[in-house]
């Protein structure tokens, strides 16, 4: 993509509105634009960002066996009568009368649809083990919508839903979720720590919420500081396994880590003085097991091996997609702007043109581009005639996390300089080397 051609509103001021470093940045950057409160536009290099992050989020469920379908954004208000919520739900939820006054809902979450999928389609327990997901997206109409894409009222969600026969075979599936989504965040470049939580209207006993630790999160977390070195890495994990996937949980979840729903201040109290942490931390996923809370009232019953109806154990499990790009840059910047991990940055490189114009530095970095196009490694190249100083602003601003410069003056003696955005380090080098560089890096970040 070349700077001159694409579409990258990038604002000098500082926004106003924005009281958090991250909305501030993704408004600055040209990521998104506000069109109502809690309700964005996102503009292409915001948007880049999303599907990478969505990218990452489809292949991590089906690594773990999950099948991904699309369920509409609107729902038939029956449906949410049928298990009792749609009295219960309250303001949050958006509704809306169609033209024949049929009462319909902006969905908020989709168990009661996916439900409905369910029992009209499976009838054995044969078919189990069952987990289905979709990534779309949601309305809850916050009474104070915030922080940007933190708190929105229009918001990105991945949300799963298992079926299976017992309680045993459905908290394998909750544990199957964790591990799953630890690789998930891991591969972004965050810490997301599995804490013990409160269901709130989802319901259910079981639940975790994955927490980014960021001194603007919204909600108040206790831990053991040990717990932030957990790392799942590239492990293989065979997730058909109960016991290897429920021991990766163990070791994730036996350090005290907990909200404040779920703080016992005497349990956190043995922990010893120089480990006992308090913070705040950024909700970026919650995982649930809520039993035959669903499937009993709609009537979601397979026949087991006995010939014997049951209803069917069920759990849901999301991702807070669209929040994750705020989560992203709370935890990953500088005074400059936005310092974007590998994985889910909008485009691995960016090269600038020191001087727009020049015979051999157009060449070079016409070069670069085919070099860097050929290899699948898309770079942004900064060709517009503005100042050196503009285009590192912009570069820094947008926090690709590789940057090579191109000037008369490296050239003369065949090279260029890679710039790492996080630590600001330097190497000169040749055209044809640091792309092998940015090439190897990247092998990493599939
Ligand atoms: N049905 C369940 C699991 S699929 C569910 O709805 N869970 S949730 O309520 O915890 O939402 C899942 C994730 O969506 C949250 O962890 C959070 O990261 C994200 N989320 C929730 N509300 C918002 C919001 N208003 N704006 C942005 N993201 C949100």
């Amino acid at each position: 993509m070349r700077l001159s051609r694409y579409f990258l509103p990038v604002l000098r001021e500082n926004p106003a509105e924005a009281q958090i470093v991250s909305h501030r940045y993704m408004l600055r950057a040209g990521m998104i634009k506000q069109q109502a409160a809690g309700i964005y536009s996102w503009l292409p290099l915001g948007y880049r960002v999303l599907r990478r992050i969505e990218d990452i989020v489809h292949q991590e469920q089906a690594r773990a066996g999950h099948i991904p379908l699309l369920m509409p954004t609107l729902q038939p208000a029956d449906l949410w009568r049928e298990s009792g919520r749609y009295d219960d739900y309250g303001q949050e939820m958006l509704r809306i009368t169609d033209r024949h006054k049929r009462d319909l809902l902006y969905g908020p979450t989709n168990e009661e649809m996916i439900t409905d999928i369910f029992r009209s389609h499976v009838g054995s327990y044969k078919d189990l083990p069952l987990t289905l997901y979709h990534i779309q997206w949601k309305f809850r109409d916050e009474i104070r919508p915030r922080f940007g894409v933190m708190r929105g009222r229009e918001f990105l969600m991945k949300d799963g839903y298992n079926f299976d026969i017992d309680k045993d075979a459905a908290l394998h599936a909750y544990n199957r979720h964790m591990v799953s989504y630890l690789r998930t965040y891991e591969r972004m470049g965050l810490t997301a720590i599995p804490m013990r939580a409160a269901s709130g209207p989802i319901g259910g006993d079981n639940t975790h919420e994955f927490l980014v630790l960021a001194a603007t999160g919204e909600s108040e977390v206790f831990y053991d500081d040990r717990v932030t070195g957990l790392k799942l890495g590239d492990r293989v994990v065979d997730f058909d396994d109960r016991a290897e996937v429920a021991g990766i949980c163990k070791e994730f979840t036996t350090l005290y880590a907990r909200t404040d729903e779920t703080h016992d201040p005497a349990l956190f109290d043995q922990i010893p003085e120089a480990h006992r942490k308090v913070g705040r931390g950024i909700e970026v996923g919650q995982i649930f097991y809520f039993s035959t809370k669903y499937s009993e009232p709609m009537g979601a019953v397979v026949v087991n091996d006995k010939g014997e109806r049951v209803p069917v154990h069920m759990g849901s499990h999301g991702i807070g997609v669209s929040r994750l790009l705020g989560a992203i840059i709370e935890a990953s910047h500088d005074d400059k702007g936005i310092i974007w991990p590998e994985g889910v940055t909008p485009f691995p490189v960016g090269i600038v043109n020191l001087k727009q114009g020049d015979a051999a530095t157009d060449a070079a970095c016409e070069g670069l581009y085919k070099a860097l196009t050929a290899q699948g490694l898309e770079p942004l190249y900064d060709d517009r005639d503005e100042r050196a100083g503009a285009k590192f602003a912009t570069m820094d601003l947008i926090g690709l996390p590789w940057r090579i410069t191109v000037g008369p003056r490296g050239l003369a003696n065949g090279k260029v300089e890679l710039t790492s955005r996080r630590t600001g380090e330097s190497e000169e080098m040749s055209p044809e080397a640091a792309v092998d560089r940015i090439a190897q890096i990247y092998a990493a970040h599939p």
